[in-house]
């Protein structure tokens, strides 16, 4: 017999674990699904070495709850990832939702059932469940991409993908590594793979800009004064524009006479961390105050670098922050290491692999070992793998299809598909704020709809079209006026042959974000149709 769940949650990594505590405690029953053998969602699989969160450690987790904050403390300034496994198995037992988890389950498709008003949901292991609701928490970054380089069937040694990474150790000793990609998971796994391997050839396509960690061990009094503050930091993660208590800048680069400037950058170079990407707010927006800091990021590149003529391919030309900002221990650096070698993909572009190693247009390189830093079909990767159906069987793959603007209701909902939920879905903040913070907002908002629909006895509620061009529209907008549609890059889609390329992500801030949904459930869930 088919089970019947109030609500279905896809993924148990932060979303799925905060949304299945919330709806127990409003006393909705839910199942949730995870492919993997335990909650972590990305934490669980990009197990690569030097894997590792980018937000300080204390704003990296739940903050809903002071009691969980205050029970948890986080070693380092910057958490590996398994110390962020760890952290989410305590939380998932802390809120007591393992129990309403099935692991190792992935979600097959999901359909519509208009004379019931129900989803009906398969899932790999051929189980089938009804929910009224369903809910997505597959997260924006989970489905690896590798280019489908020729001949890559052929190699003939050990290769994986970052965000695939075997939970067993992999042995770098003695071995020939090639490495393809230097976006976040390239930089942090590159100097840790030189620290045993016989030697390294980074394969680059686009040189990076980024700005030291400064990682470091907390001592006890700081980790007592992050939990005494806890209500001062919460307070301005809810009301800034990127989720961490860092206030929203209010100085312009190039209107910061030159002298302060310097001294506000070098202060940020210090300091480490995102505090450089936030120091100023027109960093993507003025082309001028863009290239100030680019130079100024190019400068320390070159500093960095003792042999000037790898230096030159490492100076990065794009507008800085239009990628991902990333954040680094030794990456630089690790190029004065006489085993590490640079391949330059612009001057010699990768042909293909061999079953010996990888083939560029100028030589083939032997290699024991390739690593796939090679980045995620984002955003709109995983839902388009599950087979989701709404009305009149109109499916999401075709709503979103190569070719189409992809569009949503405040990357929450979708026209056509009653009942469905996205946390941090496109067109929300999502990947450009702390991704925590912005689960946080997503979870509440859906948790309240939820409550709102069962006190006032509404069987589905829907975006309308309307409503959801003029979202998608304005998310467009407010990228264009931006230098981040200028840059290719996963935001906007061109990381995968055929996609379309949209900008996926609401830039207007965490802050604003927040308020228009509020403004919305206000407004009696204006945009979006009851029955
Ligand atoms: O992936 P990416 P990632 N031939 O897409 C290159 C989050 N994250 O896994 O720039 C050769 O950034 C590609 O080159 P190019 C974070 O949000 C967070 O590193 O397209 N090269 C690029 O260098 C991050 O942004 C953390 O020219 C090819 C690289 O592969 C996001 O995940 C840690 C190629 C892909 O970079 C993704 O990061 C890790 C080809 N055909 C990840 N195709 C932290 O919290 C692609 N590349 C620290």
């Amino acid at each position: 017999m088919t089970q019947y769940f109030d609500a279905v949650v896809i993924g148990a990594g932060f979303s799925g674990i905060y949304m299945t505590y919330k709806l127990r405690k409003e006393g909705f029953s839910v199942k949730t699904f995870e492919k993997a053998a335990g909650v972590g969602g990305v934490w669980n699989v990009a197990r690569y070495p030097g894997a590792r969160c980018d937000s300080d450690s204390f704003y990296y987790n739940f903050m809903f709850s002071e009691d969980l904050y205050k029970k948890w403390s986080w070693s380092k300034r910057f958490a590996g990832q398994d110390e962020i496994l760890s952290y989410l198995n305590f939380a998932a037992d802390e809120l007591d939702v393992k129990k309403y988890m099935q692991f190792n389950t992935e979600v097959k498709s999901a359909v519509w059932v208009e004379e019931h008003a129900v989803w009906h949901i398969t899932t790999g292991n051929g189980e089938e469940f009804t929910a009224t609701y369903l809910i997505s928490g597959v997260g924006c970054l989970s489905t690896s991409s590798i280019p489908n380089f020729k001949g890559i069937e052929n190699f003939q040694g050990e290769s994986y993908h970052t965000g695939e990474w075997p939970n067993t150790t992999v042995d770098f000793r003695d071995k020939r590594v090639g490495v393809i990609g230097t976006g976040s998971s390239g930089v942090q796994s590159i100097p840790v793979i030189a620290e045993s391997a016989k030697e390294v050839y980074v394969f680059q396509r686009t040189p990076q800009y980024s700005v030291p960690a400064r990682n470091r061990s907390f001592t006890k009094e700081e980790v007592d004064q992050f939990k005494d503050e806890f209500h001062s930091a919460r307070s301005v993660m809810l009301t800034s524009p990127s989720g961490l208590p860092i206030p929203k800048p209010t100085k312009s680069v190039v209107e910061t006479p030159e002298e302060e400037r310097n001294e506000i950058l070098e202060m940020a170079w210090e300091k480490g961390g995102m505090i450089l990407n936030n120091a100023f707010n027109d960093i993507t927006t003025d082309e001028k105050s863009n290239e100030l800091i680019s130079e100024f990021l190019r400068n320390k590149i070159r500093a960095n670098i003792n042999k000037p003529e790898v230096a030159a391919h490492l100076l990065p030309y794009y507008y800085y922050a239009t990628k991902r900002p990333i954040l680094d221990t030794n990456y630089h650096d690790t190029y004065n290491q006489e085993h590490v070698m640079l391949v330059n993909l612009q001057q010699e572009p990768i042909e293909g692999i061999t079953t010996n190693g990888i083939q560029t247009k100028e030589q083939e390189y032997p290699l024991d070992i390739i690593i796939f830093a090679t980045g995620y079909d984002a955003m709109t990767g995983t839902l388009l793998k599950i087979d989701i159906r709404g009305r009149e069987g109109l499916s999401l793959r075709n709503k979103w299809k190569s070719g189409k603007k992809v569009e949503t209701y405040l990357g929450l909902g979708l026209a056509g598909f009653p009942n469905f939920f996205m946390i941090t879905g496109p067109q929300s903040p999502s990947v450009l704020t702390n991704v925590p913070t912005a689960i946080e907002q997503h979870v509440e908002w859906i948790s309240d709809c939820l409550k709102y629909m069962r006190d006032h006895h509404v069987k589905t509620i829907e975006p309308t079209e309307g409503a959801e061009r003029e979202w998608s529209m304005k998310c467009q907008e407010i990228a264009d006026n931006t230098l981040f549609t200028k840059t290719a890059s996963w935001y906007t889609g061109s990381n995968i042959d055929g996609k379309s390329q949209d900008f996926l992500i609401y830039l207007g801030g965490l802050d604003n974000y927040r308020q228009i949904c509020n403004e919305v459930s206000q407004q009696d869930y204006r945009g979006y149709a009851f029955e």
